[in-house]
């Protein structure tokens, strides 16, 4: 958790882009199908969006702050960071039991990056208090064994997770995020979280966004018999090998160097 980093005027940009958005004021089209995508008139209560800079380029002002990038250079103790995807997440307001989003751990998607040091930035759009459900995380639980294949973002099963760990010998400690806008927080890849449903009157909207170290690249994954495939595998270029090169600048690109910035000083 930081003080306020983010300009309110920035964030208050993001919330019109989101606005925008939602309304299908969109830069770019999303080119292949295999992403969540909420458009108007998807029943679902939790909208969720991936790559919005991609398809929003006001997107790109927020998830490509130089603050964002020193943060996490130390956090993941490396001289480059690199946005690796982003994504605007959103619950409709009042209760729905619906806005829940289910215990998971982000790495559980990253399958196909050599990296474990990946962080995830979670950077609410307002100020988010206990009846806006904020982000929840499980204390310690990134020391846990066997959670990188926990893809319960969509899941509504809260009790019987954790139900499964406590049979484990765990305890299942649950610490909320609560943030002012400005405030951001970071976690690790492999830590357990999710939230419940949004109890206020308003649409609770954060931007996630996922940064990868100097020394992340691809590498093939499989997951019973199946080779799993990341959304931008197919849209960035390729290595001189023909796997996918997660440093192609074009889609990932730089938020933080301390070489650029050794040079420039
Ligand atoms: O906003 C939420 O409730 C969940 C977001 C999330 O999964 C994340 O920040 O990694
Ligand atoms: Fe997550």
């Amino acid at each position: 958790m930081t003080k306020k980093v983010i300009p309110e005027d920035i964030i208050d940009r993001m919330f019109t882009a989101s606005e925008e958005f939602y309304n299908g004021d969109l830069d770019a089209e999303l080119p292949i199908a295999g992403c969540s995508n909420w458009k108007k008139g998807d029943p679902l209560a939790v909208r969720n969006n991936e790559y919005i800079s991609f398809q929003k380029r006001a997107f790109h002002q927020l998830s490509l702050q130089p603050i964002i990038g020193a943060i996490a250079a130390r956090l993941m103790d490396t001289d480059t960071v690199r946005y690796f995807q982003d994504q605007l997440v959103s619950k409709e307001p009042n209760h729905q039991d619906s806005t829940k989003v289910g215990w998971h751990t982000d790495c559980s998607y990253h399958s196909n990056c050599t990296s474990h040091k990946l962080l995830t930035v979670w950077i609410p759009l307002h100020d988010v208090d206990e009846e806006h459900e904020p982000l929840v995380i499980v204390d310690s639980s990134h020391k846990w064994r066997q959670t990188n294949h926990m893809r319960g973002f969509n899941q509504n099963n809260h009790r019987e997770i954790e139900q499964s760990f406590i049979r484990q010998g765990k305890e299942f400690s649950k610490i909320p995020i609560v943030l002012k806008e400005g405030q951001i927080s970071f976690h690790c890849s492999s830590l357990v979280h999710g939230s419940y449903q949004n109890r206020s009157n308003m649409m609770r909207r954060v931007i996630v966004l996922n940064v990868q170290d100097g020394d992340n690249r691809y590498r093939p994954f499989w997951n019973n018999g199946k080779q799993i495939h990341h959304y931008l595998d197919s849209l960035c270029r390729k290595q001189a090998n023909d796997l996918p090169d997660y440093t192609d600048l074009a889609i990932f690109p730089v938020i933080w160097s301390d070489l650029k910035n050794n040079n420039a000083n």
